[in-house]
């Protein structure tokens, strides 16, 4: 039917919406092209921050976090921390392809892509990121993501706060906050998330993220996680999306939004509940979805940023994005 194919993204990564919807047209089905599409951002560095050589861990080192799934049969591939590989949906591919499981992690995930034929060992390191690094620790290593420590020195090792003298006075912890809050921004999206509908209408979708900067080396946040930053169902439709993932896995928004379609509400009201679940208990959080229902009607709603998402379908001469604006969530 004209409604299908669909493609839809968060933010504005035309590109890799184009590699999707090249994909999908040339007969690759929703799987296939959603790899293709988050790849083609994976390999742009879109926004200077997914995929390998994008934001780096407390250590300097880049881990990709990543998860496909197809909508038809419920099948999850993911790879978490992943290590040395440069292809991290390719490599959540092959985990559903080639396995019983649903996810692997670190350097053992590594290993089992390289087995399935990905290049590695590789470095996710770029000069932009060591950069990002070294400017960090000049600025004596500001934690993004721990609490209730003391660095022995300014960075680190750090030990939980009962260890030490507690010297945390107010304007710490402002400056801990805004440093927190700021992780993602308009400019440091670390994260693509990505749903396809192939021309018969079966759905696929895809993450591929490298988390968090200067994340806590060994975090996992949403990227893997199905529900959570992306989900899809074929009786129903699917979603994606991004933001603080520490504190969106708790709510698993996507399965949530899914859901609430399900049970007949309209994208824009599935997207909007689904934030708001999360903002009526963490009101500072930051962070996005984007619905789409079986007949490719979609909407986004997010929370704490201007959000935008990337929507290319039947009658529409090339990619379009929409902004979605907070704190209203509507669209502009
Ligand atoms: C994460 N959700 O790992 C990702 C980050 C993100 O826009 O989406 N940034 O927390």
């Amino acid at each position: 039917s004209a409604q299908y194919p669909v493609v839809v993204s968060t933010w504005p990564f035309l590109q890799a919406v184009r590699a999707a919807w090249g994909a999908v047209n040339s007969g690759f089905s929703a799987l296939d092209a959603v790899v293709e599409g988050c790849s083609a951002c994976e390999e742009l560095r879109c926004d200077g921050t997914v995929g390998p050589g994008g934001s780096p861990d407390e250590n300097g080192e880049t881990t990709l976090d990543a998860m496909v799934m197809n909508g038809a049969t419920m099948e999850v591939g993911a790879v978490a921390a992943m290590r040395y590989v440069r292809d991290g949906i390719r490599a959540a591919r092959l985990v559903m392809q080639h396995t019983e499981h649903t996810m692997l992690v670190g350097e053992q995930a590594s290993t089992f892509a390289i087995s399935m034929g990905l290049p590695g060992p590789a470095n996710l390191s770029s000069a932009e990121s060591m950069e990002k690094w070294n400017k960090w620790k000049l600025n004596n290593c500001q934690p993004n993501f721990r609490k209730n420590i003391q660095p022995t020195d300014s960075c680190g090792p750090y030990h939980p706060s009962h260890f030490v003298e507690k010297t945390c006075s107010m304007d710490n912890l402002v400056e801990h906050v805004g440093a927190k809050s700021s992780h993602v921004g308009i400019h440091n999206h670390d994260t693509i998330s990505m749903a396809v509908f192939d021309k018969t209408g079966h759905i696929a979708v895809g993450t591929s993220t490298n988390g968090a900067i200067f994340k806590i080396p060994g975090r996992v946040g949403d990227g893997p996680i199905a529900g959570s930053s992306a989900y899809a169902d074929d009786e129903v439709g699917a979603c994606g999306a991004t933001g603080d993932g520490d504190i969106m896995m708790r709510f698993l928004p996507c399965y949530q939004a899914v859901e609430s379609m399900r049970l007949g509400m309209e994208p824009k009201q599935a997207a909007r509940d689904a934030i708001q679940r999360i903002a009526r208990k963490y009101p500072g959080f930051v962070g996005a979805v984007f619905a789409v229902n079986k007949n490719g009607v979609h909407a986004g709603a997010c929370h704490g940023w201007t959000f935008q998402y990337s929507v290319r379908q039947p009658g529409m001469e090339d990619v379009k994005d929409q902004a979605i604006k907070a704190p209203d969530n509507s669209i502009l």
